[in-house]
This record gives C-alpha cells, sequence and structure tokens, in this order.
C-alpha cells in the first residue's frame, strides 16, 4: 500500500489491524453496553422547570445551570437502588459482551475514590465505589470491562481548552499530570480492565500534548498486556486526531463513529471500529424527558446486524437515573434484544463481513469460528424470496432457517452468480436469521 511520508514520532505506530488474541476478543464482542452515570443524573436535563435542550450530561454547560449549585449536586448523590449484579445480569440477558462505564465525565465527578480530587464517590453521602462494584458484578457475569474516562475535566483547577498564554503552563502541566496520576490508579485498581474509552480529547490543550498523550498511552499499555484504546485518545505532533498525517490510524479501532454507521465497509479502510449509540436522540446521561423520535427495540437491532455485517461493534447507551435505577424503556429495549440474540445471537457473537454484495433485503454476516454464513432479513420482500450473488468461486449448497437446519429452503438460480432463496412464509414482527453454506464447507 502506498504511503504518504510525513515523519512523525507520535503518529501510528503499527499499521493494520491488530492480531493478538485480545484484540480478536473484542472485534468478536459484537454487542456492548455502554452506560453514563454521574451527578447529571440528579437533574435528568431540567433545572428550575425548563427542559435544557441539550445532552443531559451536559447541564453544567447551560447558562440556566449554576456552575456552583451543579458542584454540589455530589452532596445529594446517594443512589440507593444502585444495584452492579442487577444491572450486570440485564446486560448478560441483552447479550453483551463488554461494558464501558463513565469512571469520570467531563464534569469531573469520579465514580470511584480517586486520591487526587476530592470530587468523588466516596465524597458524596454514597461512598462506596461505584466502578469498583461495576468492575467485579460484569467480570463475573463474563462481560469484559471497558472505563470511559473524559480529559475534559471541569473541576480541575488546571484544566483549559486552550492555553492562552505562557502564565497557564504551570496550571496545564498540573492538570496532565492529575490526568496521568487518575489513570494508572484506575488500572492499578481495576486490573480486570481490558480497554480506556477515552473522550474530550478535542481541545487544543490536550492536541498540543502529542508527545505526552503518546508516552502516556505507551506507560498504560505497559500496565495490562493487551489494553485496547481506541483513536480518540491522542493527537500526532502536527495536530491530527484519529489519523496522523500520513491518514494511519492512531490506536487500535476507529471510534469516530458516534450515534452513525458507516455507508459501506470500503469507508473503513479495513480498520476496527465501534459505533455508540444513544436509544433517544443526543442523550446520554439520564434525562427524565425524552423528546423527539426513540428508537424502537428492531431499531436498535438493526443497527447491530448492520455494524456487525461492516466488521464493527455497537455499543448501546444506558442512562441510569438518580437513584441507579435502569429506566423501564431501556429495560423493555434491553429484554427485546436479549430475546432475539438468545435465538439469533449466534449470527452476532464471533461474526463479522461476509464478503457478499449487500441486498436490500437485510444484511449478511459471518462466522469468524465456524466460517458459517448468515442471512438477517430486516425488510421481507413481497417478491416472496431473498436474492443472494456468490463470490465467482462459491456455489450456494443450502439455505435454512437458523432454528430449523432441516428445513431449507428452495434455491433457484437466476444467474452464474445469482440465487433467489424462495422463503416458506412471511415474517414481519421479527427479524429472521438462515445460514447459507457453500457447496464444499464442512
Ligand atoms: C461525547 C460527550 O461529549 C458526550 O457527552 C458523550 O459522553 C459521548 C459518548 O461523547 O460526545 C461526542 C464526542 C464525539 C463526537 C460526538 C459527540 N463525534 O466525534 O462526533
Amino acid at each position: 500500500p502506498k504511503r504518504a511520508s510525513v515523519a512523525l514520532e507520535h503518529g501510528a505506530h503499527r499499521l493494520g489491524r491488530r492480531t493478538d488474541a485480545m484484540m480478536e476478543t473484542w472485534r468478536n464482542y459484537g454487542l456492548g453496553q455502554f452506560i453514563h452515570w454521574g451527578v447529571y443524573a440528579i437533574p435528568g436535563g431540567q433545572w428550575n422547570g425548563k427542559a435544557y435542550p441539550g445532552a443531559a450530561e451536559w447541564i453544567r454547560a447551560w447558562n440556566e445551570m449554576p456552575r456552583d449549585e451543579y458542584d454540589q449536586l455530589y452532596k445529594q448523590f446517594n443512589p440507593k437502588d444502585f444495584d452492579a449484579k442487577k444491572w450486570a445480569r440485564q446486560a448478560k440477558e441483552m447479550g453483551a459482551k463488554y461494558m464501558l462505564i463513565t469512571t469520570k465525565h467531563h464534569d469531573g465527578f469520579c465514580l470511584w475514590p480517586s486520591k487526587y480530587t476530592d470530587y468523588t464517590i466516596e465524597n458524596s453521602p454514597y461512598k462506596k465505589d461505584i466502578v469498583g462494584d461495576l468492575v467485579k458484578a460484569y467480570t463475573a457475569e463474563g462481560i469484559d470491562v471497558y472505563l470511559y474516562f473524559s480529559i475534559i475535566d471541569w473541576n480541575h483547577p488546571g484544566y483549559r481548552s486552550k492555553i492562552k498564554s505562557d502564565d497557564e503552563r504551570p496550571a496545564y502541566e498540573e492538570f496532565k499530570q492529575f490526568t496521568r496520576n487518575q489513570l494508572v490508579e484506575l488500572l492499578d485498581m481495576y486490573p480486570e480492565t481490558k480497554g480506556l474509552w477515552f473522550d474530550g480529547t478535542w481541545d487544543k490543550a490536550w492536541v498540543e500534548q502529542a508527545e505526552f498523550a503518546d508516552e502516556l498511552g505507551k506507560e498504560l499499555r505497559s500496565m495490562i498486556p493487551g489494553l485496547i484504546i481506541g483513536s480518540r485518545f491522542r493527537a500526532d505532533e502536527k495536530g491530527n486526531r484519529h489519523f496522523d498525517a500520513n491518514g494511519d490510524m492512531m490506536g487500535d479501532y476507529e471510534q469516530g463513529w458516534e450515534r452513525k454507521i458507516p455507508a459501506n465497509i470500503d469507508v473503513l479502510n479495513g480498520n476496527d471500529w465501534d459505533c455508540v449509540m444513544t436509544i433517544p436522540e443526543n442523550q446520554w446521561g439520564y434525562n427524565s424527558n425524552w423528546k423527539g423520535h426513540v428508537k424502537s427495540s428492531n431499531e436498535l437491532l438493526e443497527m447491530l446486524i448492520r455494524c456487525v455485517s461492516m466488521d464493527g461493534n455497537f455499543v448501546l447507551n444506558f442512562g441510569p437515573d438518580g437513584l441507579g435505577n435502569i429506566r423501564p424503556e431501556e429495560t423493555e429495549r434491553a429484554a427485546d434484544i436479549g430475546k432475539w440474540m438468545k435465538k439469533n445471537g449466534e449470527a452476532i457473537h464471533d461474526c463479522g463481513y461476509a464478503g457478499l454484495d449487500e441486498q436490500n433485503w437485510g444484511y449478511f454476516t459471518k462466522s469468524r469460528t465456524s466460517g458459517k454464513t448468515y442471512l438477517l432479513v430486516t425488510n421481507v420482500p413481497v417478491t416472496g424470496g431473498l436474492t443472494v450473488k456468490v463470490p465467482k468461486d462459491k456455489e450456494i449448497a443450502k439455505v435454512y432457517p437458523l432454528a430449523s437446519p432441516n428445513q431449507s429452503l428452495k434455491l433457484e438460480k437466476t444467474g452464474k452468480y445469482d440465487y433467489f432463496v424462495r422463503l416458506n412464509e412471511k415474517n414481519t414482527d421479527s427479524i429472521a436469521v438462515f445460514v447459507l453454506e457453500y457447496k464444499g464447507d464442512g
């Protein structure tokens, strides 16, 4: 492959995908759970009877929200209903294989008892270590835990988005050390951590820290072998984010797919990626009043399938309330997804791109372990059948419902590489999955 040739010390340190076992585990998750939880769950997007028009976890940035009042909210944070095991069981039932928890969002409030600031859970009435409980409960359910960490920290005196003059440098240096100390502390305290999901890294002040961030990344990676860090952590020394001056991705997977899904696999250039998705519009933290379009379980399932069909992971966000309850709308979707996953999860977990031309009835996935190809039908055609175009060296042996291997569908050839796979009956209330086997396989 041709490569631009900007000499960089802090650009990508690897070309192409990671091939180690930990990264293969990551690639095979398919479905993950994101949890945004912090003191912003108390106002829940509302203040003094007014609704904040932005994302609930950003409410501190609103003119209507007096900052000193927000900064006192932790004194009321007492989620007496919080039960880490209950959340972990629900995630497991949904079919999630990994979980991301906001250890610290932009407001700076720490869900773990950090010794580097007083603004932590330890000084709330709740006191107990929420990150620790979640790490334990999810790990016990066999769900891998990843720590979300915001570089933006509105609570730290040294933090700023821009360094306006040299006078500000000492304060920012202190903030950098604080950031490093907290990250080292997190990996020390929770060695089960599989990776870090960074956020709030777009500020000019942070973008200018290419060398510091690169060194810090190396230090963190040395603490946990196989640690996974996405492309939203550090910039190169020319200020490029995600992709360095040569166009090479920095980090282990592309982390820019935020509430959006690539149009096709080609735009990904072979990189690993995850899509993080909210159920309502742009709301990550708890908002007591969801407005606008709220995605249905089937919409979310289709998104999950689309991501996996293009070799990505789909991470669904939950925003628990101030008492520690997962809201009914989220519980309902988790249950619906779980019900479908229980029957069809074989077409999601350990699966990725199938190498077939997309068809308008739905999506293909392919198991990286068994090599089986799956047809996931999201739009049942009025024609009564599914069109399939196979690669030139392939011939279909049979296609059958995932649940009924003995009920092969009728195959009709319509071209040298084209088939019409006749469906027996219409299935419109859930996404049907079929298995395709090629001649000469298995
Ligand atoms: C960030 C946060 O500001 C937000 O509160 C939430 O935590 C989300 C997961 O991450 O928001 C972003 C960050 C990046 C993009 C969009 C929203 N982006 O790259 O398009």
